[in-house]
Formats: structure tokens, C-alpha cells, sequence
């Protein structure tokens, strides 16, 4: 899988596939979450609801993905995603791994060639810069997926350098 650094507003992107940094209820919130229903539209909540309803009742725990339609949005899927809390006591970088992991997983169901990650757990839920964008890097780089391109979408010039020291890495 080619993996490339993109600066910019995820919902603007033209890929298969984006990906939402969602949180367990499904039905929005705060960041790259409030960005995509606003960008996308209603049908999403809709969809998101219609998980509430049927296979998803308690929520998505963090680590599972699931997707939707991305309604309005360039994109054809919205992979929704929840990261994990960032904890200075626990360490919970096995639930973040997960998210990608699971993310291209459900990619790979869909038969989506093209991805984009925003940095999950890297704005509300605390996680630093360097350590979320270095999960990012080298779990991408060790899933075995039929995703032909991955973007990371850099949010903020800090995120960018994040990410090239961490593809330098
Ligand atoms: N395009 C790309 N990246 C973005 C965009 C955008 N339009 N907007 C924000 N980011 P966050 P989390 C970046 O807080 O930390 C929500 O309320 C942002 O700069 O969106 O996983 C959910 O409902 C940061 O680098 O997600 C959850 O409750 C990254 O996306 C909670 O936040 C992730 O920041 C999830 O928190």
C-alpha cells in the first residue's frame, strides 16, 4: 500500500473511502466527526442511527470501525472509527493500532482501493501528536490490506512534520 501525507480538510477529498474519528454513540460530536456530518449531510446520521437501531445498539466500542454512506461528500464511504481516550496511566496504544486495523478491514470488505485517515485520538481525545502519527505510520505499514493508497491527512502544519519524521522513521 502506498502511503501519502495530505494537508488539508478531509471531507474535501475524492477517495473511496474517509475516515471518521467518531465517538461510541455514532451520532456526532466535536472535530473531524462534527466536519463530515456537516460536509456530508443527514443521510449519514440516518445511517448511523439506523447502526443505533439494528446491529450496533450499546455503540461501537473503541478499536471496531464500521461503515455508511458519506451522503454529499466526495467520498463514497464514511469508515467510522473510535479511538481511544488517551490515558498518561494506561497505555492503550493497542486500541488505536486496532482502529487502522480494523478500518482496513472493513475497507477491504467494501473492495475500496483509496483511504483517508484524519489523526484518530489526536484532538479530543488527547493523544500527542508524534506518538498518534507514529501508530498511524507503522500500522499502516504492517497490515496486510488490498488498499492500494492510504492519505493521512495532516490537520495542522504540526501534524505534517509529525507525520514525515514519522515516515522517516
Ligand atoms: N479534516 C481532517 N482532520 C481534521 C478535521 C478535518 N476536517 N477536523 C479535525 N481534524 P478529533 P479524536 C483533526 O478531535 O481526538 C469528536 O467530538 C484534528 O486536528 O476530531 O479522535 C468525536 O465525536 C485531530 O488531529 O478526534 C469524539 O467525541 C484529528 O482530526 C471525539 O471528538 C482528530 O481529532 C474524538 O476525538
Amino acid at each position: 500500500m502506498d502511503i501519502e501525507i495530505v494537508q488539508g480538510d478531509i471531507t474535501r477529498l475524492r477517495v473511496d473511502a474517509i475516515v471518521n474519528a467518531a465517538n461510541s454513540s455514532l451520532l456526532g460530536g466535536g472535530g473531524v466527526d462534527g466536519a463530515i456530518h456537516r460536509a456530508g449531510g443527514p443521510a449519514i446520521l440516518a445511517a448511523c442511527r439506523q447502526l443505533r437501531a439494528t446491529s450496533l445498539p450499546d455503540g461501537l466500542p473503541a478499536g471496531q470501525a464500521v461503515a455508511t454512506t458519506a451522503g454529499k461528500l466526495p467520498a463514497t464511504w464514511v469508515i467510522h472509527t473510535v479511538g481511544p481516550v488517551y490515558s498518561r496511566t494506561e497505555d492503550r496504544s493497542a486500541l488505536l493500532v486496532s482502529c487502522y486495523r480494523q478500518c482496513l478491514r472493513v475497507a477491504d470488505e467494501l473492495g475500496v482501493h483509496s483511504i483517508a485517515f484524519p489523526t484518530i485520538s489526536a484532538g479530543v481525545y488527547g493523544w500527542p501528536m508524534d506518538d498518534a502519527t507514529r501508530i498511524a505510520v507503522t500500522t499502516l505499514r504492517q497490515t496486510r490490506t488490498s488498499v492500494e493508497r492510504a492519505l493521512l491527512v495532516a490537520f495542522s502544519e504540526s501534524a505534517r512534520v509529525a507525520y514525515d519524521k514519522a515516515l522517516q522513521g
